[in-house]
């Protein structure tokens, strides 16, 4: 078996030779496989933002989420630093929290939110994703404690984390369950998501999907949409209208291309 075929995550069969070695025989078969982050078996995608050093572009937000979703993945987001000044930007997470998805506010520097965090981890493997510098070596140090994650600091300057984690690991967690750490990462391909199925991937569409005109309506300029009425009147948040025409746009480009 190619070495580069095993994921942090992977199950395995082996054959132990001496204590603490033995042969890998064969992989079972994986419930999930992120290639970005690489990670099998994930069940959870915790989305580790802060909301400014460095600030959250809500366009990678959603790309995060539109990728846990069309992988059927659960998904969170936790916004840690909230001991740092972030005005009022915190209310435009609302949207994310009527849209369904638990938005944890978190502080690894104070431990506010913290056991909030643990609770939706335990029995369940995780792994935080998020651009570099968002704390999430940091949250898994408070996690638990007998574990040292390597931390980075952000150059005052650029305002951008150094990248410190190097490799995904899996941390198993006392209350049961693992969270993978994973190095940061500031771009997503939108690979394996049909443009067919990208409006699947924003929960609160889902409502909407059955009441427009046209059963292949893709919620672009086609007449009597539902999910167009719902942005008008602002019960579909128009950030999220806007990121899904400008995903659905590369999508389609690269299917184009494909042919
Ligand atoms: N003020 C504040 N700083 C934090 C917090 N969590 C992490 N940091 C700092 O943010 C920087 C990046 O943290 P790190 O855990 O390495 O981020 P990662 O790249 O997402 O793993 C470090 O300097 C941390 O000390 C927090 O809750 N509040
Ligand atoms: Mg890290
Ligand atoms: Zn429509």
């Amino acid at each position: 078996m190619a070495e580069q075929d095993i994921y942090v995550g992977d199950s395995a069969v082996f054959t132990a030779i001496g204590e603490n070695e033995g042969v890998i025989e064969r992989i079972q078969a994986r419930r999930s496989l992120l290639v970005r982050p690489p990670v099998a078996n994930i069940e959870q995608v915790v989305i580790v933002c802060s909301l400014r050093e460095p600030p959250l572009p809500l366009h990678f937000l959603d790309r995060l989420l539109v990728l846990a979703e069309s992988r059927r993945l659960l998904a969170a987001i936790c916004v840690n630093k909230i001991d740092l000044p972030g005005e009022n930007s915190l209310q435009q997470l609302d949207i994310y929290k009527k849209a369904g998805y638990s938005v944890i506010e978190a502080s690894a520097r104070t431990g506010h939110g913290i056991s909030y965090l643990y609770r939706q981890l335990c029995n369940k493997i995780s792994v935080f994703a998020g651009q570099s510098g968002t704390g999430k070596s940091s949250l898994i140090n408070c996690l638990q404690k007998d574990v040292k994650q390597k931390t980075g600091s952000i150059s005052a300057k650029r305002k951008v984390g150094r990248h410190t984690t190097r490799q995904v690991s899996l941390i198993p967690l006392a209350c049961g369950g693992y969270v993978a750490d994973t190095p940061g990462f500031s771009r997503i391909a939108l690979t394996d998501i049909e443009s067919s199925e990208l409006d699947r991937c924003f929960p609160e569409f889902l409502p909407y999907l059955q009441n427009c005109r046209f059963n292949s309506c893709r919620h672009v300029d086609e007449p009597g949409c539902a999910v167009k009425d719902a942005v008008r009147q602002e019960t579909i948040a128009p950030t999220r209208y806007i990121n899904y025409l400008s995903f659905y746009k590369t999508i389609k480009e690269q299917e184009r291309r494909k042919k």
